[in-house]
């Protein structure tokens, strides 16, 4: 499926780029509102509470879960989300496979949702780092399954020059090991869910934090995200015991009634 979105993407991107070359982005980004601080917000949050930061997910649906709210509206989702207390949004805006949408990151952003916003989007060509940020991202994921490490050194120094907090995604040890040789990685995501197989485990969190790695993390100050499926208040302990001091958070919470409530429960 990964090879399938990748490639789907690769096609979508160069549609829009035809349509919106990199020198026409130009004045967009010139007119962009500035960029907020995501790493910030996610460590201003866990000094704050001594918990994990949140980021909150707005997702419509998925591959694996299909539709997860019928009566999705993304703007009230964000805004429930920044009363319950997250300190960022993650919102999707692949439309093939989650149902999501730029629209819905320009239309959080122009609300007025204060939390810094992750634009959560196959990421694998530079062209999208400048879009993201043109639509109101404050920061963007770059998966390592799909990006080479020269693509995301690449990427990283893009993200600093346009104010961008680049979350670098692993979810095994080999991926793990080479983002930890990427000089200048601040924000890590380790996710519970194999992409190819869809499969969820949130001990691979802790599994990938043990021993050398784990020291590693905490020699260079790197904030680690825990990613997918958490649920309860335990699992939450249980990743943040591993030693994550930020967790990402979708289905369980977006699936409530009241969404920003869902957060405290
Ligand atoms: C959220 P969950 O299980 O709480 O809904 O997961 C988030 O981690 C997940 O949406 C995600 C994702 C991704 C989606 C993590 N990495 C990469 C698409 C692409």
């Amino acid at each position: 499926i990964l090879e399938e979105i990748v490639w789907n993407k690769d096609v979508e991107v160069a549609q829009l780029k035809e349509r919106k070359p990199l020198i026409k982005l130009k004045t967009d980004l010139a007119n962009a509102r500035p960029a907020r601080d995501f790493l910030g917000a996610l460590r201003a949050a866990n000094e704050r509470t001594g918990l994990p930061g949140l980021i909150a997910e707005v997702k419509k649906a998925s591959p694996s879960r299909g539709v997860l709210r019928e009566d999705f509206d993304p703007v009230e989702i964000a805004r429930a989300y920044e009363e319950g207390g997250a300190a960022c949004v993650s919102v999707l805006t692949d439309q093939k496979y989650f149902k999501g949408s730029f629209e819905n990151l320009e239309a959080i952003r122009n609300a007025g949702v204060k939390c810094p916003l992750l634009c959560k989007e196959f990421i694998i060509d530079a062209w999208q780092l400048f879009y993201a940020r043109t639509k109101g991202a404050d920061a963007v994921l770059l998966i390592a399954a799909v990006l080479p490490d020269l693509d995301i050194k690449y990427m990283i120094k893009i993200c600093k020059m346009l104010g961008l907090t680049a979350l670098v995604e692993v979810h095994d040890e080999i991926e793990f090991d080479r983002v930890l040789g990427i000089e200048g990685i601040e924000l890590m995501g380790i996710n519970n869910r194999n992409l190819e197989t869809f499969e969820v485990d949130i001990s691979n969190t802790k599994k990938l934090l043990e021993g050398e790695r784990g020291k590693k993390i905490r020699e260079r100050d790197i904030i680690v995200v825990g990613e997918s499926g958490l649920f309860t208040p335990d699992d939450i302990a249980y990743v943040q015991e591993a030693g994550v001091k930020a967790v990402l958070v979708g289905e369980s919470i977006v699936k409530q009634s009241d969404p920003g409530k869902g957060i405290s429960n």
